[in-house]
């Protein structure tokens, strides 16, 4: 049978804004493939014989944005893995990209003709409450940026390189945005009437 174009959406906001705790959500309601470009480069930051493991464990704790080369990769990968296991998982949400310029022109390049993006997912929350939630899971997640040093570069990047990204995507009308600063079930409540409306 016919090979279904995959259909993304795009998940971005802030440091702790709740997009992987809404994404998880999301995949347990509906028929997405939740694929965090974060948890992919940590994964590959530890994976026996990667070339790139130094490079991503500096840029991460740097708050700094990994070369678009290595994290399309891993996103391509993943999402053609997941489609060759069952044809039915063509819907991903791809959480944590595109970041900076450099991710969004390496998408256009390689993934646009691949890919369908239907809409970007924004979860708005203001820096305080970002960095309350990190410091709050750095007690536990051992997670090397969720310190208040990282932190601070995090929050500087998303203000600089990412939040102009959401602004183009904005301007074509691209955006849903999701005000992330309330509790988990009250954002999940908007995502929901969000994702009916437009499937
Ligand atoms: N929590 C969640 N929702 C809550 C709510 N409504 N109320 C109260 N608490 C809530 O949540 C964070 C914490 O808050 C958790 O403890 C949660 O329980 C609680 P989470 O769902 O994990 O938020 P998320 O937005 O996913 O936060 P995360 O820290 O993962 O976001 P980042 O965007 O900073 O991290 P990511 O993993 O995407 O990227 C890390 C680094 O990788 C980047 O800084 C960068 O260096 C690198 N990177 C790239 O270079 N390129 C990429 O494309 C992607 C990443
Ligand atoms: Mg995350």
């Amino acid at each position: 049978s016919l090979a279904m174009k995959p259909q993304v959406v795009f998940v971005l906001g802030g440091p702790g804004a709740g997009k992987g705790t809404q994404c998880a959500k999301i995949v347990e309601n509906y028929g997405y493939t939740h694929l965090s470009a974060g948890d992919l480069l940590r994964a590959e930051r530890s994976r026996e014989g990667s070339e790139f493991g130094q490079l991503i464990d500096s840029y991460i704790k740097e708050g700094k944005i990994v070369p678009v080369e290595i994290t399309i990769n891993l996103l391509r990968k993943a999402m053609e893995e997941t489609m060759q296991l069952d044809q039915e998982k063509f819907r991903f949400l791809i959480d944590g990209f595109p970041r900076n310029q450099d991710n969004l022109q390496g998408w256009t390049t390689t993934m646009d003709t691949k890919a369908n993006v239907k809409f970007v997912l924004f979860f708005d929350c203001g820096n305080q409450v970002c960095i309350d939630r990190c410091l709050e899971r750095g007690k536990s997640s051992g997670r090397t940026d969720d310190n208040r040093e990282s932190l601070e570069k995090r929050i500087q990047t998303y203000l600089q390189s990412t939040r102009p990204i959401i602004e183009q995507y904005e301007k074509q009308g691209k955006v849903r945005t999701v005000d992330a600063s309330r509790s988990v079930e009250e954002v999940f409540a908007d995502v929901k009437s969000l994702l009916d409306k437009e499937g």
